[in-house]
């Protein structure tokens, strides 16, 4: 399952608003094949694995099937991956997670059950719903996982008023945080941000296959007409309703698969959603530069507490720490 969990990775940023899912077949103690769902669109990673064993001349029949997500049981994009489990002779499916999506839940399990299958689900239950966790919180609450990236100087500044708008942190960092656009389905700011730093908000520092939508809270339509991200091509949504506590932005954001957003504005609209407690994840990068004329964030580690946000992991990115912060689901 370990291994199964390793290829999902391979779909990264290319799947949403499928999830992540791998597969292994195992006969006599030995991965005979390896699939995973590697785009949207593509095959599912047991059909993936099926057809991995036959290519590589070993008959999947009699192995165990051993997959992140309970296979599906419905024609979708592809046909069930219950029937193919069922026709390629495999024994026994070994699972990680339950599929929440309301077309399946159980009815995947059910199924290979009654064909004679047995199934076994939660074998790195824990590690599968972290990978998985944009798509399951989707299916479960109907709105997206809500992630905030917020960079710091060393005093806990987000902004120097004394010089032009510049980044402050290293290109290394800048990568990583092209990397979690990359995983995410939007990024959103405020007016403020678009207006002083006139950013771009798209992965252009490494390879991607597809760009986030980008939403600009803007209810007093304030944004500047001149903005790059409104020229240049991209997708952008301009929302000017003024919404309180942002529940019905969020599920509007649902309605267009957007199961993850990440939140890069300034510290207005950062306490906003901490205030509106929608914050589910947050990564707060610290840097060694001192800003002349500060702009506090407000974001102390009592703020974060009381948001339900716990310090779970600590990174490096380029040359700075970054504290990962998670609520405690
Ligand atoms: C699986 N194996 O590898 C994946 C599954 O539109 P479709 O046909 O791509 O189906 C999407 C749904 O199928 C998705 O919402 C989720 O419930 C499940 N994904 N299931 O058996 C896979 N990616
Ligand atoms: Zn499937």
């Amino acid at each position: 399952m370990e291994h199964a969990l390793l290829l999902a990775e391979r779909g990264r940023g290319k799947v949403s608003p499928n999830p992540l899912v791998g597969c292994v077949l195992v006969k006599n103690n030995t991965i005979i094949a390896e699939g995973w769902h590697d785009h949207l669109g593509g095959l599912h990673a047991e059909q993936m694995a099926i057809h991995d064993a036959e290519e590589n001349g070993h008959s999947p029949n009699g192995s165990v099937a051993y997959v992140t997500l309970e296979p599906c049981n419905h024609f979708g994009r592809t046909p069930p991956c219950t029937e193919a489990l069922m026709w390629a002779g495999v024994k026994e499916v070994v699972i990680a997670h339950h599929d929440p999506n309301p077309t399946v839940r159980g009815n995947g399990c059910r199924a290979l059950e009654e064909a004679g299958i047995p199934t076994r689900t939660g074998l790195m239950e824990a590690e599968a719903r972290e990978q998985m966790l944009a798509f399951l919180h989707w299916c479960e609450h109907r709105r997206p996982l809500v992630t905030v990236k917020l960079a710091l100087d060393a005093n806990g500044s987000v902004d120097d008023r004394s010089t032009d708008p510049q980044r402050f942190t290293s290109r290394g960092c800048l990568e990583k945080v092209h990397e979690l656009r990359r995983d995410c389905d939007a990024v959103l700011v405020g007016v403020n941000t678009v207006n002083r730093d006139n950013p771009q908000l798209n992965v252009r520092l490494i390879p991607s296959t597809r760009q986030p939508l980008r939403v600009v809270l803007d209810p007093n339509g304030r944004v500047n007409s001149s903005a790059q991200l409104i020229h240049d091509g991209g997708e952008t949504l301009l929302m000017q309703e003024n919404f309180t506590g942002l529940s019905s932005l969020m599920h509007q954001l649902a309605d267009q698969e957007i199961q993850r957003v990440l939140v890069e504005g300034g510290p207005t609209t950062v306490h906003r959603f901490i205030e509106a407690g929608l914050v589910d994840e947050l990564f707060l990068v610290h840097s060694d530069a001192v800003h002349a004329s500060p702009v506090p964030s407000g974001i102390t580690s009592d703020v974060l507490v009381s948001a339900g946000l716990d310090l779970a992991h600590e990174y490096v990115w380029g040359d700075e720490r970054v504290e990962h912060y998670l609520r405690s689901f």
